[in-house]
């Protein structure tokens, strides 16, 4: 009787250990990111923002949960709202990125809030960013500085509810 109980036991153990690689792979495994750049910005300014597209390459729905930098003392995940005609920006706990789709950080939407910057962001330079994802696996990533167009620089935007 113990020795048939024991045989159970360790086939048990075997099973659990060959699935676990596949129950293991990571969000960040899943995630491809692209495209990254953060917005160059005008002496005196003191917060930008950072974009990226990131693919889901997983048939599960995977999310960006966190973001940090070196290069900001304070890195939140921001949405933006029309609210009253006027764009607004909204922190927001996480960004979703759907299995097998795209999300994409742009102007008008989701993007990473780099507030507080350490010294002024000049194009050309490179922003070191961490991504973390809701199983805490991380990806570390480079977004070169570029200049804001001027029609992008015109819309009307709220940055007071930073503070
Ligand atoms: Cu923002």
């Amino acid at each position: 009787m113990l020795s048939k109980f024991a045989s159970l036991a360790c086939a048990c153990a075997l099973f659990s250990t060959a699935y676990a690689p596949a129950a293991l792979a990571s969000a960040a495994s899943s995630i491809r990111i692209s495209h990254p750049y953060v917005t160059a910005v005008a002496p005196g300014q003191t917060n930008s923002a950072a974009f990226l597209v990131l693919k889901n390459t997983s048939a599960h729905d995977h999310a960006l949960v966190s973001a940090s930098s070196p290069a900001a003392e304070i890195v939140q995940l921001h949405t933006h709202l029309h609210v009253n005609g006027m764009m607004e920006m909204r922190q927001v706990k996480q960004i979703p990125i759907k299995a097998h789709s795209k999300t994409m950080l742009k102007h008008g939407g989701f993007h990473i809030m780099l507030i507080h910057l350490r010294k002024p962001l000049k194009p050309g330079e490179q922003v070191p960013l961490t991504l973390t994802f809701e199983d805490g696996s991380h990806q570390k990533i480079s977004a070169p500085v570029v200049k804001l167009s001027d029609t992008l620089k015109s819309m009307p935007m709220k940055m007071d509810r930073h503070h």
